[in-house]
């Protein structure tokens, strides 16, 4: 069974309004994996380098300030497909699109105030993002006692 890696981020909206519990008890009832986690402000070094696909957009600038404007919280979430997943239960970048049941859907409204990141399903989004926010030693490995029940 292929597991993969996926890098998620409760925005800094998204902890001011007191969502961390409430978005990782979705993912771990999904039956994914968090394997590590921190609470982190974001420096803007950090944040052009995580948006630099975006840095000729006119949103570039609001996006990089909102992002560094306050704790945001950063995790590594494991399991099959979790990459795909997460995007699934993220819901679609406007809130406006997204359906209700998703994270977006059921906590956003606008589109710069769109409470969680999640890794793209492009190759390589995931480890650059991991790798941009984590180092190795901050991972445990371990199993969860579901584990067998959750994949066939
Ligand atoms: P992120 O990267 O935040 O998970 O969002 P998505 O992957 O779903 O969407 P994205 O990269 O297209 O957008 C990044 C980020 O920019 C904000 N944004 C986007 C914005 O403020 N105004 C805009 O017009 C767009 C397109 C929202 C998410």
């Amino acid at each position: 069974m292929g597991k993969e890696q996926t890098f998620v981020l409760v925005k800094p909206d998204g902890v001011q309004r007191g969502l961390i519990g409430t978005i990782v008890s979705r993912f771990e009832n999904r039956g994914l994996k968090v394997i590590g986690a921190k609470l982190i402000t974001i420096n803007p070094e950090l944040a052009e380098k995580h948006y630099s696909e975006h840095v000729d957009k006119p949103f570039f600038t609001g996006l990089v300030e909102f992002i560094c404007s306050g704790p945001s919280f950063a995790m590594v979430l494991e399991g099959k497909n979790a990459v795909s997943i997460v995007r699934q239960m993220m819901g679609a970048t406007n809130p406006l699109e997204s359906s209700p049941g998703t994270i977006r859907g059921d906590f956003g409204i606008d589109l710069g105030r769109n409470v969680i990141h999640g890794s793209d399903t492009n190759p390589g989004s995931s480890e650059r993002e991991i790798d941009l926010f984590f180092d190795k030693l901050e991972f445990s490995s371990y199993e969860r006692i579901d584990e067998e029940w959750l994949y066939e």
